[in-house]
């Protein structure tokens, strides 16, 4: 097998080659301290023009991992997030419980405080050395990633960053941790060797079992109305072509719920939206596909008596606690490999008839769907202050078809649907806020000759730390179409409070404690404080044209935008 010697002084240098040769293009860092020996391996290859991932610099740790997760998602590669030993991994936790629920594969690396007192290179030589060490450093995000490990020795190197590249990227993909003591980084190193391509490749995709198959196709043939349900399927954007087939062939409707991807083109004739409330008591099977949370147990349910097949990569959720939807058949499979295995199994058992009727009921409800649609659209167009669904339609209307959306939540997609593959992100199901700002920053980094808007809640905005995006923006010419949808609160506390206690002396308040957010800064002055395009915006009839100039900024200026959109409360 082949291998490759490189000339290095330490381990700190051997680790960036590595990284670079095994296909890592970036590393995005918040520094301190333990990065001393990766500062010089970095400026060293900077001068020598030595292969090494690209620094990226993030000023807060979750920046740094949400660009990271960007990146990811767009290319389904693996970059590399490294941060300040304890207090840094502390800070990118919630980024990597975002990525870990949406299988978001990440080599996330943290100093550790240096190991000894005195006497190897790299020991402690700063007072914060001794109370920032932890006894497990790992263990607070132990549970966020799929394995973690400490690196030891340059001996080891090869070994356990292969190991760690080929487990995050095996599906379900996720993050993985790795620390690297001051020490380590910095033991000298005559010379590296391994091998390339690497020997230890990430395992396969599952592929799904006949017997189960068979059955799925089985339990689908047996229904009148059929209902497909799903939320990731898109990650990969190969299932998102496989699925359109799918459904058309068949004549089965499709719900996105609480999409993260896109996962069939808005324009697909068996879309029927974000929703499958309406759908569930007519349904007499559901395929539930790569969607941890198809409907809401406590507000509908389909009738019991309807079969229920899941399938996925980890079509059970395993790493959640508690997921009790019915499942009477569970198929282990990638839904790209999956779904024409089932097609060609259903092609068995259904009948043109069936399907040119069930077609025509699929196409009746799509247009009432639709209809329904417009109807909110125009009705709340004049609203002021502005609806999220006039918002949403006028963002549709500058956007170009391959803009990538990066939603962190507020945007409404029935109002601003997106068809290609690849072109709509939304936020983790964990939910951690603060994600969408640097996601968009990531994915700008990943295709950068592509529009990419962010849209963001006020209060989503502020967990984001805008002004370290908007620096990282200005800093890394990433310009990006930030829309704050400022409703001057959080709205989710808003609802959740009023759906527990609708007759309450909450709701019965002009002033709910904990929801409003008074005194807001300028939004867009912060942006152009950055160097960026800002503008706020109140008038519904006003948006269109400050849409058209911030596009303008950001495609024609190449540098950031931000429109400050004043929306509706709940
Ligand atoms: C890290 C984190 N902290 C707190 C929450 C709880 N939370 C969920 S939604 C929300 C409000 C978001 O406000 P905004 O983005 O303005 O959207 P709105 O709810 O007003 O539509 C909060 C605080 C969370 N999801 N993540």
């Amino acid at each position: 097998m082949p291998r490759k010697e490189l000339a290095v002084d330490n381990v700190a240098e051997a680790y960036l080659a590595l990284l670079a040769e095994r296909g890592v293009e970036y590393l995005f860092a918040n520094a301190g301290t333990d990065f001393a020996p990766l500062v010089e391996a970095f400026a060293k290859a900077a001068r020598t023009g030595a292969p090494v991932p690209r620094p990226v610099l993030a000023t807060h740790e979750n920046l740094a991992f949400s660009m990271a997760h960007g990146y990811a998602m767009v290319t389904r590669r693996v970059p590399a997030v490294m941060v300040h030993v304890s207090v840094g991994t502390a800070n990118g936790v919630c980024g990597a419980l975002n990525a870990a629920r949406e299988n978001v594969p990440i080599l996330f690396t943290a100093g550790r405080s240096p190991l000894t007192e005195s006497g190897l290179p790299g020991a402690r030589d700063v007072y914060i050395h001794w109370a920032q060490e932890m006894f497990d450093q790992a263990g607070m995000l132990r549970e966020a990633v799929k394995w973690d490990y400490e690196l030891r020795n340059g001996q080891q190197l090869e070994t356990v960053i292969d190991r760690a590249l080929s487990i995050a990227t095996t599906p379900p993909g996720g993050p993985v941790y790795l620390s690297l003591p001051r020490e380590v980084l910095a033991a000298p190193l005559p010379g590296f060797s391994y091998e390339s391509p690497t020997r230890r490749v990430a395992a396969a995709p599952p592929g799904p079992n006949k017997g189960a198959i068979d059955e799925a196709a089985h339990i689908l043939a047996g229904a009148n109305n059929p209902l497909i349900i799903t939320a990731s399927a898109g990650r990969d954007p190969a299932a998102v072509e496989e699925l359109a087939d799918f459904a058309r062939r068949f004549a089965i409707p499709v719900v996105q719920h609480r999409p993260r991807h896109l996962c069939l083109p808005a324009d697909h004739p068996c879309h029927l939206g974000y929703d499958a409330g309406p759908y569930l008591s007519g349904a007499d099977a559901i395929l539930v596909l790569e969607c941890d949370v198809p409907w809401i147990p406590s507000l509908e349910a389909p009738r019991p008596e309807c079969p229920v097949i899941h399938l996925g990569v980890d079509p059970l959720f395993s790493r959640y606690p508690i997921r009790g939807f019915p499942c009477d058949l569970a198929v282990t499979g990638a839904a790209a490999t999956a779904l024409p295995e089932l097609a060609a199994a259903l092609d068995r058992h259904v009948t043109a008839s069936a399907l040119s009727e069930r077609r025509h009921r699929l196409a009746e409800q799509r247009e009432a769907l639709l209809a329904g649609w417009r109807k909110t659209r125009a009705s709340v167009a004049g609203m002021r202050p502005i609806h999220m669904a006039w918002a949403s339609a006028c963002i549709a209307r500058v956007k170009p078809e391959d803009a990538i959306i990066v939603n962190e939540y507020t945007l409404m997609p029935e109002h601003c649907g997106s068809n290609l593959p690849g072109g709509y992100f939304g936020s983790s199901t964990a939910s951690g806020l603060g994600w969408g700002g640097g996601a968009a920053l990531g994915a700008k980094l990943a295709v950068p000759d592509r529009l990419v808007i962010a849209v963001l809640g006020d209060g989503s905005h502020l967990f984001g730390n805008p002004v370290a995006v908007h620096h990282a923006s200005a800093m890394h010419r990433l310009p990006v179409l930030f829309i704050v949808t400022n409703n001057s609160m959080w709205g989710a506390v808003r609802r959740a409070t009023l759906g527990m206690y609708p007759q309450g002396e909450a709701a019965r308040s002009n002033k709910p404690p904990l929801i409003d957010l008074d005194e807001l800064p300028a939004f867009e002055q912060v942006c152009a404080a950055a160097g960026g395009y800002g503008e706020r915006v109140e008038d519904p009839a006003a948006l269109p044209a400050a849409l058209d100039r911030a596009v303008h900024a950001v495609t024609v200026e190449k540098r950031q935008a931000l429109l400050n959109v004043i929306c509706r409360g709940v």
